[in-house]
């Protein structure tokens, strides 16, 4: 059979594109260290989310506090209440974390839904009301870090941001 020369050279380049998309879509799923967030997390009451254990004898409203607490090693946690229109610690004043530590953010929300991003790190996630939401972030260098909402919550959604600083190690004054 003959076969046309431009039309070996066109079947050449489209196996070769969708070669290229499952490669792109291949690397964007394993290769690029991005993780769905799961539902381990579980469900809680949107009324009652201080009372949520995080672990054993450990609530939610006991590691709501700006300053991150130390579970062991580098691992810290942090309670973020996502609410309308701030994120409670967060935007009165800002959640702090030492560097080179492996922070878990526990949020939820006990009002509708809301997002909370770190730009310029992974966390990026819904919070959605009933459930809470568990994601887990490295931060290797003191840096500074804005968290915005990014689902539409209303009518002081814009406003809604807050700030996480990471402190060298030499400055940090909670446990570690
Ligand atoms: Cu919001």
């Amino acid at each position: 059979m003959q076969i046309h020369r431009y039309e070996k050279l066109w079947f050449g380049v489209s196996l070769l594109l969708i070669v290229g998309f499952i490669a792109t879509i291949t690397y964007g799923a394993v290769g690029a260290g991005i993780q769905m967030v799961g539902d381990e997390g579980g469900t809680v009451d949107p009324g009652e989310i201080g009372d949520y254990e995080i672990r054993d004898g450990t609530t939610f409203s006991d590691i709501q506090e700006p300053q991150a607490t130390h579970v062991e090693g580098d691992s810290y946690e942090v309670a973020v209440s996502s609410q309308q229109f701030i994120f409670n610690p967060g935007t009165s004043e800002p959640i702090q974390v030492p560097e080179n530590s492996e922070v878990t953010i526990y949020t939820s929300s006990p009002d509708v839904i809301h997002g909370i991003k770190l730009p310029g790190t992974n966390v990026n996630t819904m919070v959605i009301p009933g459930e809470m939401t568990k994601i887990t972030v490295e931060f290797d260098e003191p840096a500074e870090y804005g968290i915005v909402c990014n689902e539409f919550c209303g009518a002081g959604h814009e406003t809604m941001a807050g700030n996480l600083e990471v402190v060298p190690e030499d400055e940090w004054e909670g446990d570690a």
